[in-house]
């Protein structure tokens, strides 16, 4: 195992970045953000799908930094608004918005939505890939009902309005262990560190 293999965690939300960091913290990897290699160019979003988004990411990103990467294209996928607003979550109130903004608009367009039709899963897909490698993808989803109200203060986005049924909590209401624990995300990155331990031990990481 090598201790300088370094891994980009290419996100330019400062959410995710923070619950990646967590979810990684045991990976034979150096965590390094887009900020601690300067990267400030965002890579455009202009797939169709999470999976297309994510691996426009990884590559891209890959191709700036030159190094292992891993970036995350995820959202909410509402049942009764037909799967929006889906890859379209971080931009779903116009550019610019704000995390309030998005869940306002979003519980809007639910307002006449019954307690029994309000269901919906957070997806994640994310990428792993460096330079010279098509990325790999590992995927999770996690169910849950949107509420009529934004409740708790943790995590980001649309956290607050995500209701666990089976925990009685929304996801706004979890510690960042226990999000993990069930979140979209922590399902897709616990696959995506079996790869990196895999990697790191047998050193194919630089071959
Ligand atoms: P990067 O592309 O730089 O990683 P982003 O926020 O633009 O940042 P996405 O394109 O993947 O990332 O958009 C994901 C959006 O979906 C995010 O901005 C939130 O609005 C929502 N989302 C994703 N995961 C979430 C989570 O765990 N909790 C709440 N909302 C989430």
């Amino acid at each position: 195992m090598s201790q300088s293999l370094k891994l980009l965690v290419a996100t330019g939300n400062p959410g995710k970045l923070k619950e990646l960091a967590g979810l990684f913290a045991d990976v034979p990897f150096e965590l390094v953000s887009l900020a601690d290699v300067g990267i400030d160019e965002e890579v455009p979003e202009t797939g169709e799908t999470f999976e297309d988004n994510a691996v426009l990411k990884a590559v891209g990103y890959a191709a700036m930094s030159g190094m292992w990467t891993v970036a995350d294209d995820s959202g909410l996928e509402v049942k009764a608004l037909g799967g929006e607003p889906g890859v379209r979550s971080a931009r779903y109130a116009g550019e610019g918005a704000t995390d309030a903004q998005r869940i306002e608009l979003l519980l809007e367009n639910l307002e006449n939505v019954p307690e029994d039709r309000r269901q919906a899963r957070f997806r994640c897909v994310m990428a792993l890939g460096r330079p010279d490698r098509t990325p790999e993808l590992f995927q999770g989803a996690c169910h849950g009902i949107i509420v009529r109200s934004p409740i708790g203060s943790r995590g980001f986005g649309y956290d607050p309005i995500f209701l666990f049924p089976e925990l009685g909590r929304t996801m706004a209401e979890l510690a960042d262990e226990e999000k993990g624990r069930v979140s979209h995300r922590g399902i897709a990155a616990r696959k995506a560190a079996v790869a990196l331990r895999a990697l790191g031990t047998h050193d194919q990481a630089k071959e």
